[in-house]
């Protein structure tokens, strides 16, 4: 028999998104009625596993959870889409939460988010895995000397392995914190939000992808995503760019950008070029726009 496929794994937050559908904002002071409401288990991690597992790739989440309803609320949904969790239980904390507002008129998410005291996967807990059942390792940058060091057990790893079953490493850095932008220098492919681009003073994906390329390791992939412009990408062979695929409607916003770094990645374990992984990134995370949550984006 083959050996069990191996799975592409995220590592980073877990949390409820407690999501109010309305076709309005509201006013302050103000009591409005939801057209909708729903409980939908969020984090960007975690929504990449979610679309990893309905486009169909074996893959793992690890992360942090707090004991509690919620966690299995969560738990129950991880199972639900197949996904293979390693969680780290920290009892004496609270499960972050999001309040979203979701406007279905413009498809744009406002976001109330909160995270007291869970604290992140160490290095520590990142090196008692065993690193053979994966092909491919996705960071969401939340701490990133921690993270440095598990990227470091890989590259450790893939040095006394065989070319075949080395893992390929990505890191997404979306928040404008100085200390994440030591994670440009690590993996073989780099999300960049367009906060940091902007945050440079970049004012388009390819003023990004070539102004911030000499951060990432020789050889590596810079992609930078641009809601309805599409994505660009750099490499060693190059800028590529794909123009965004926009639904008749714009519904739902909220994960796109999750959505896409996972069809991205599905596409290059699939041994896509990354032309075609930037392209089929955008289709999937623009059909993702056209409707709510995940179900559906295939
Ligand atoms: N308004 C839109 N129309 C069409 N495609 C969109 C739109 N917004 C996002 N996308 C698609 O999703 C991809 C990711 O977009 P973007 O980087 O703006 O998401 P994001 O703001 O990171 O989302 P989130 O943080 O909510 O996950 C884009 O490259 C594009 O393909
Ligand atoms: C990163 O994690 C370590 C170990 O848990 C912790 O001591 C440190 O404060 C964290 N740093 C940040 C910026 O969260
Ligand atoms: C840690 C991190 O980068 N979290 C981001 C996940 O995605 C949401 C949008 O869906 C961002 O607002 C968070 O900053």
């Amino acid at each position: 028999m083959a050996a069990k496929e191996k799975q592409i794994l995220c590592i980073g937050l877990v949390c409820l998104d407690i999501i109010n559908v309305v076709d309005k904002f509201p006013v302050e002071d103000t009591d409005t009625r939801c057209i909708s409401q729903r409980w939908q288990r969020g984090g960007n991690a975690s929504n990449s596993c979610t679309v990893l597992s309905i486009l169909g790739a074996p893959c793992g989440f690890m992360g942090s959870l707090a004991p509690g309803r919620v966690s299995d609320f969560i738990c129950d949904d991880l199972r639900r889409y197949g996904i293979d969790v390693t969680v780290i239980v920290h009892a004496e904390s609270s499960l972050p939460a999001s309040i979203v507002i979701s406007n279905i008129n413009n498809g744009l998410r406002t976001i109330l988010h909160t995270n007291r005291n869970l604290p992140d996967v160490t290095a520590k807990d990142f090196g008692k895995i065993d690193l053979t059942r994966y092909k491919w390792i996705h960071w969401e940058g939340r701490n990133a000397s921690e993270q440095i060091a598990m990227m470091e057990q890989v590259e450790q790893y893939n040095a006394n392995v065989p070319v075949e079953q080395r893992i390929t490493t990505s890191v997404e850095i979306e928040k404008t914190r100085e200390e994440l932008y030591q994670l440009f220098r690590h993996g073989d492919v780099v999300f960049v939000s367009k906060d940091i681009a902007r945050h440079f003073g970049y004012n388009s994906a390819s003023e990004a992808v070539k102004g911030l390329y000499s951060r990432v390791k020789p050889g590596a992939y810079l992609i930078c995503a641009w809601a309805e412009e599409g994505a660009d990408a750099m490499g060693p062979d190059g800028v590529f760019h794909s123009n965004a695929f926009p639904p008749k409607r714009l519904v739902d916003t909220l994960g796109a950008g999750d959505t896409f770094n996972a069809a991205v990645i599905f596409a290059f374990c699939n041994g896509k070029s990354i032309q075609e992984a930037l392209t089929f990134g955008c289709q999937i995370a623009g059909k993702k726009c056209g409707i709510q949550g995940y179900d559906g984006i295939v």
